[in-house]
């Protein structure tokens, strides 16, 4: 597919900030098509014969960031497979996939603080069987988060991209906000 034929927004934000949640309504009500890197990893983590389901369960459960070739494929493949059905990270991989794939449209970032998160993911932990919603993962994931993730949207900020969304309401408060972010910039 060529770029011009997509509209590509990015979410971002840290662990349990809400991005998956968001993403969902966005599916819901403007027809997006919603790929999780995390999903896609966990997905190939259980694929049969995958090459890298070891390597992928041990950084998720450290909270650390898969190389970002083996992520940038899965989404490549996986837009591919959505554009045939229906006619997120590090500076470096949110480059790369722009530069390789399709540059993003606009840039959506769930501003939330680590204890609001961590309450989040504890609780999801009770049910959801992720190897990475316990205290010590989830702790590893927020280091990751600073250190790698934030310097990228503070690169996208610096380029105009970003809206920045109050993560802490309600679900329903935060996607007034999402999408008041959204028809602001007429995406
Ligand atoms: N919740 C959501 N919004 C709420 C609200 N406003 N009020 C109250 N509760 C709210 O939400 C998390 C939980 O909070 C849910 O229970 C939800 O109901 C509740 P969710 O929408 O799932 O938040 P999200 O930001 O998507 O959190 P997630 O846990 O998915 O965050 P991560 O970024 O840690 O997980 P992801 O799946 O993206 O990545 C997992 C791992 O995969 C990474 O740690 C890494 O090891 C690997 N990975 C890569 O290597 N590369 C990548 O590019 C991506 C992932
Ligand atoms: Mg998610």
């Amino acid at each position: 597919f060529s770029p011009e034929e997509v509209t590509v927004l990015f979410f971002l934000g840290g662990p349990g900030s809400g991005k998956g949640t968001q993403s969902a309504n966005l599916v819901k009500d403007y027809g997006f098509v919603h790929l999780s890197a995390g999903d896609l990893l966990r997905a190939e983590q259980l694929r049969e014969g995958s090459q890298y389901g070891q390597m992928i369960k041990t950084y998720i459960t450290e909270g650390k960031i898969v190389p970002m070739e083996v992520t940038v494929n899965l989404l490549s493949n996986a837009m591919r497979d959505s554009l045939d059905a229906n006619p997120r990270p590090p500076l470096d991989q949110a480059v790369f996939f722009e530069e390789t794939v399709c540059p993003s449209e606009l840039v959506l970032f769930l501003d939330c603080p680590e204890d609001v998160m961590e309450a989040r993911l504890l609780k999801r932990g009770e049910t959801s069987g992720r190897d990475d919603d316990n205290a010590e993962s989830i702790r590893k994931r927020f280091r990751t988060f600073v250190e790698t993730s934030m310097p990228v949207v503070d690169d996208f900020e610096a380029k105009g991209k970003v809206v920045k969304v109050q993560a802490t309401g309600s679900v329903e408060d935060v996607y007034a906000e999402v999408k008041k972010g959204i028809e602001e910039r007429g995406v």
